[in-house]
């Protein structure tokens, strides 16, 4: 027990609900990283990795029915349905806590229940943040141990004060009929049962780095986002810094963790990774906007991960990792799709059946996951600690668009580039349940993430912008336009960084731009294609805008912004004159 009484009501409180057996207080240290792991090997919960390969690795497969958020069972719990808007799940909250309260009662009996105490952001940050996380997985600990400062850190850090997320987390019977994912933003709550599954249980993340971090920026005046942070060395030393939103497994990882073309690497281009998911940005006090990432972890899509496509991703997960549904080898090491031509001859899938290549089925599921420490990768920035993060030149919003969203393009200003972020579309992919490769408009790629109605994110934006006196740029990039057989057009990855090097060239006032209807096009000579394999008509096909798509494109704008309630005015005008512009 730790001596904050706030704490120890509140986990009495629940441990009287949840009836665990006994009540295991976590400090974070190395032997109870062993003792944990040691328990969960003999039980079957996790697989000891061959060690030799890959030390301190761990694998674990979850539920065929549980290996993705449920965006279906995610829910605001605030007393008015208004301020969860239109666009989240709302439950009633006295509702929801008797609702679901019921499902906890007993849920722990004959199991242990483990307080995980840890700080999102930086344990030297004034701006970082504590939550508690209770559960009876020991899963869910060494997972959050890797992607939070965790432990007795943490509550050094609270010290005797009252303000930490709470959150509830109990696997139950994983039944997805009754699985809940509920936050409480007026109670700085978070409840999660019947899952054990990635966001829907490592609470730190989604749940609180995002929904209950959403709201209290509102209330407090800074931003959560669900965005990587990215530094970009250029050859004299001059480190900027760009974040970006895209939506769950559209690249936020790879571009984070890009390696430059060969060619830019001898000129002495470096890439430096701060975060891979999510961003809290602040006003700073030199008037520019700040990221930190608070986060300590990757959990990154698996599938795709190479030595070509990330290899410090790769890297990355080498040691210390928990691999979480990916196929396990006879060798008791890992594979998944797209890792490399080795595929095994046989294997055990993700869902523990033998495997083997003529099947015909995947063995790693397309959402299978590593869950590695930060300070692993290769590129990580040596800001990766720094209290008041890193200065933001630009934003780029993103996501996959087979046809009519350009390769890239700057917004006219940040109202308009709050516009292109709130009309921002993606098909959707397999890190949340239901069909994959369907458009789905994701605002800010924060529609499943924010923790209050939609509207008012909007205008938070908005408001923001006219808050921070030197705001980074705003762009949009594609990298997923296909040809007429499917293929991806832009050779992506590593050369992302030529599109990001026109985005840092426009906000240093370095290069020109085409004035278009949708922002400003890069001149197809400004964005070097000298060592790719396309050439420069296929590059002004890319950053082409085709009259009759975006005729359809702002239709479905419009469909979609009318499901906001308190869309601001703004937004409507902004919509207008992009109409206008196409001359619809
Ligand atoms: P979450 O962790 O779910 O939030 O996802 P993420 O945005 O970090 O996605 P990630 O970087 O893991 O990318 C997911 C998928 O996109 C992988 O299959 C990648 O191979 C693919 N991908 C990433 N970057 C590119 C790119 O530049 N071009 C193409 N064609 N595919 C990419
Ligand atoms: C995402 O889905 O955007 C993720 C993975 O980053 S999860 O933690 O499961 O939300
Ligand atoms: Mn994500």
């Amino acid at each position: 027990m730790y001596n904050n009484k706030y704490v120890n009501e509140w986990v009495e409180q629940m441990a009287a609900l949840t009836q665990p057996d006994q009540i295991v207080w976590c400090d974070g240290s190395e032997e109870e990283r062993e003792r944990l792991t040691k328990e969960a090997v003999s039980t079957g919960e996790m697989i000891e990795l061959n060690q030799d390969v890959l030390p301190g690795c761990l694998y674990h497969r979850t539920l065929e029915n549980d290996v993705a958020r449920v965006e279906g069972r995610t829910f605001i719990c605030t007393e008015r349905k208004e301020d969860a808007g239109p666009t989240n799940n709302w439950m009633e909250k006295a509702y929801a806590y008797a609702k679901v309260g019921h499902l906890y009662e007993g849920a722990m009996k004959g199991r242990t229940m483990y307080v995980i105490p840890y700080i999102m952001g930086p344990a030297s940050s004034e701006f970082s943040k504590v939550g508690i996380e209770l559960t009876d997985s020991i899963y869910v600990v060494l997972n959050m141990r890797i992607m939070t400062r965790m432990g007795k850190i943490a509550m050094d850090f609270l010290g005797d004060s009252p303000n930490f997320i709470k959150g509830l987390h109990a696997k139950a019977d994983v039944d997805p009929e009754n699985r809940y994912i509920l936050h409480f933003p007026e109670d700085n709550t978070i409840w999660s049962i019947n899952s054990a599954y990635g966001g829907n249980v490592l609470l730190g993340k989604k749940c609180f780095a995002l929904r209950i971090a959403s709201w209290l920026g509102l209330k407090e005046g800074w931003m959560a986002e669900h965005m990587l942070i990215l530094g970009i060395e250029k050859p004299d030393g001059d480190i900027q810094y760009i974040t970006a939103a895209f939506p769950s497994a559209c690249g936020k990882t790879n571009l984070a963790m890009l390696i430059p073309p060969e060619k830019y690497q001898k000129m002495g281009y470096k890439v430096w990774t701060v975060g891979d998911d999510i961003a809290w940005l602040r006003i700073g006090k030199d008037g520019r906007l700040w990221a930190v990432n608070p986060e300590a972890g990757f959990f990154g899509v698996a599938p795709g991960t190479s030595m070509k496509s990330n290899p410090n991703a790769l890297l990355t997960c080498q040691a210390n990792t928990i691999f979480t549904n990916v196929c396990l080898k006879d060798d008791k090491t890992v594979w998944w799709e797209g890792m490399n031509k080795d595929v095994p001859e046989h294997a055990i899938d993700w869902k523990g059946n033998e495997w083997t290549p003529d099947l015909g089925i995947k063995a790693a599921h397309p959402n299978s996951r590593f869950t590695a420490p930060a300070k692993q990768c290769p590129c990580v920035s040596d800001k990766f600690d720094d209290p008041n993060g890193v200065p933001v030149s630009a934003i780029v919003f993103g996501g996959r668009r087979a046809k009519v969203a350009p390769l890239v393009y700057q917004s006219f200003d940040w109202e308009h580039g709050v516009f292109v972020g709130a009309t921002m579309a993606s098909e959707t992919t397999a890190a949340a349940t239901g069909a994959v490769g369907v458009v789905r408009r994701d605002p800010m790629a924060m529609l499943p993430f924010c923790g209050y109605n939609m509207g008012d994110y909007f205008q938070h934006w908005l408001d923001m912008g006219k808050k921070i006196p030197n705001p980074p740029k705003i762009f949009n990039v594609n990298w997923f336009r296909t040809n007429d057989e499917g293929k991806f057009i832009w050779p992506g990855f590593g050369d992302n960084l030529r599109v990001l090097l026109w985005i840092l060239a426009r906000c240093n006032g370095e290069a020109d731009a085409v004035e278009s209807p949708i922002g400003y096009l890069p001149k197809p000579e400004d964005i070097d294609i000298e060592g790719t394999d396309i050439d420069f008509e296929t590059l002004k096909g890319l950053l082409s805008i085709d009259k009759d798509s975006w005729a359809e494109e702002v239709k479905d704008q419009e469909a979609h912004l009318a499901k906001f309630d308190k869309l601001p005015a703004e937004i409507t005008a902004q919509y207008e004159g992009l109409k206008k512009r196409l001359g619809l």
